[in-house]
């Protein structure tokens, strides 16, 4: 158990039943060509990110903690992207046109595929997902049932999107979630920060917030290796 400074208030965690949720850190996104770009957006916002949550990954794979990656993406022959999604708006390119990467938001395509730097290693499952939500449509939720989850934690991009759609989906299936407010990023500054008032206010409405900093100081003091000894001592 691991008590971690955030807000509204503190947070208890049993590492053991809690998982790092990471969503959609992917080039389409972060990257130049991609579909964010194609939207309209400032893809060098979502950077800010980028270090924060590869510290957290590290942090998070050296406790042994669970850690699952999503991705946002359709079909090559685009049967799960709803005619409504690939409409909307007025984009340089739509969902499936060719770009620089590859065809935007489509699954095996170098842009859909999670940058470099958080790439996934052996053991950890990547969900992909035709929405916003990481439930939907998704074998996510039995993923987490079987491995025993309770907690997530949930970082990546955009905060006000896929991330505050995921935490919502998340928390009406009962599932605690902190949201690292570094290791998330948005095309809109003021709508991260939005997003993020929005689940820890009312009492954690949706869940809590908290940094980078204060997760891995708390994953850092279950880990000591006195408190090792101290459990191991028992046995
Ligand atoms: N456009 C935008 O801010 N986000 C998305 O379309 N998807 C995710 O947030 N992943």
């Amino acid at each position: 158990m691991i008590t971690v400074a955030a807000e509204p208030q503190p947070i208890v965690l049993n590492i053991d039943r809690t998982a790092l949720v990471i969503i959609d850190m992917q080039r389409d996104f972060l990257e130049p060509g991609g579909f964010g770009e194609t939207l309209g957006n400032n893809v060098s916002l979502l950077k800010a990110a980028v270090a924060p949550l590869k510290a957290m990954l590290a942090g998070a794979r050296d406790a042994g903690m669970l850690v699952i990656h999503t991705r946002e993406g359709h079909r090559p022959d685009l049967s799960d992207a709803p005619p409504a999604k690939i409409e909307r708006g007025s984009p340089s390119k739509r969902i499936g046109d060719p770009g620089p990467m590859g065809r935007i938001l489509i699954r095996g395509e170098p842009g859909h595929d999670i940058i470099e730097e958080l790439y996934p290693i052996d053991g950890e499952p990547v969900i992909d997902k035709p929405g916003k939500g990481a439930f939907y449509q998704t074998d996510l939720q039995l993923m987490l049932q079987n491995c025993g989850i309770e907690n997530l934690i949930v970082c990546g991009v955009t905060t006000e999107v896929c991330v505050n759609t995921t935490v919502r989906e998340a928390n009406d299936r009962g599932y605690r979630c902190v949201v690292l407010s570094d290791c998330c990023a948005s095309y809109f500054p003021e709508f991260h920060e939005m997003g993020l008032k929005m689940i820890k206010a009312q009492g954690g409405i949706f869940g809590w917030v908290t940094g980078s900093e204060q997760m891995l100081a708390g994953l850092a003091a279950a880990t000591a290796p006195s408190k090792k000894y101290a459990q191991g001592s028992g046995s």
